[in-house]
């Protein structure tokens, strides 16, 4: 039977969504576990919108409902302690606007230790580089979600090389459709399909 949150995703029912998920945080229940849920809707959403069953309005309003859900769960995601365990750039590549995932990626880093400056979405090559020279990032998250993202992604490592900016930091890639091909391509010095993915990067360059 399919989760009664899922559910009402897939039927667009924000309001019945909502009152689910109320409930659920009303009863302790695990909030990666209410915010995997969403997930999962989303993937299925993305599925019919593949196969024309679904039009732009349902990647809308199914966008929408997850960021409404993200919104009542993230608070209740405890942080780790004051001291930072690194800094860390993030931002969704040029001609991609899909950020649901890579505000994922910054709360579970945020609340994992890391200091997080988020630089937002469709972010250049010359965004990228600003922002490294003000905050000196550790690790370099590129997020995307398209597969014309992945073109960004090049552009944004080559540049961020050819400005002088890379030795000593760490860029990460992720969305999705990442893989060890895409990660080549770019040349990154790795990827992840999901936030735990980016916490365990961060980590590892960080401390290791
Ligand atoms: C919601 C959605 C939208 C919303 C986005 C709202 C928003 N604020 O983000 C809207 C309606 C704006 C949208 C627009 C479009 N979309 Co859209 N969208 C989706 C959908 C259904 C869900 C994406 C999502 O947010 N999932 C929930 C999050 C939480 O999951 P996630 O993205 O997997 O996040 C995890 C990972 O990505 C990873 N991660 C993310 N960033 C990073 C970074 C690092 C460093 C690491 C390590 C990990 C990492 O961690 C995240 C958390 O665990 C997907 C379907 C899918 N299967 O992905 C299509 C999808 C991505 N969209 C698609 C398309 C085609 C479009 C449009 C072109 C549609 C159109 N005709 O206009 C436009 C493009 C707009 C643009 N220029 O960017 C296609 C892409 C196809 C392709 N190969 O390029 C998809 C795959 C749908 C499909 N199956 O066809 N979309």
């Amino acid at each position: 039977m399919t989760d009664p949150l899922i559910k009402a995703i897939l039927d667009m029912d924000g309001d019945e969504a909502i009152r689910i998920v109320n409930e659920r945080v009303a009863a302790n229940e695990d909030p990666m576990g209410i915010l995997d849920c969403g997930k999962e809707a989303l993937t299925t959403i993305g599925e019919l919108f593949e196969k024309q069953e679904f039009f732009l309005a349902e990647l809308v309003m199914g966008g929408q409902i997850f960021k409404d859900i993200a919104d009542i769960v993230s608070p209740l995601l405890k942080s780790e302690g004051a001291e930072s365990k690194g800094r860390i750039l993030m931002g969704t590549v040029q001609s991609d606007i899909h950020d649901l995932g890579k505000n994922l990626v910054v709360l579970m880093l945020e609340i994992s230790g890391f200091d997080v400056l988020d630089i937002g979405v469709d972010q250049t090559a010359e965004d990228f580089i600003e922002a490294i020279k003000e905050f000196d990032p550790h690790v370099i998250g590129l997020s995307g979600l398209l597969t014309v993202a992945f073109t960004s992604m090049q552009k944004i490592v080559a540049e961020i090389e050819k400005a002088g900016l890379r030795d000593g930091r760490k860029i990460m890639i992720g969305g999705s459709q990442m893989d060890d091909h895409v990660n080549k391509l770019v040349g990154a010095d790795g990827f992840g399909t999901d936030a735990m993915k980016a916490v365990e990067l961060s980590r590892n360059w960080c401390e290791g």
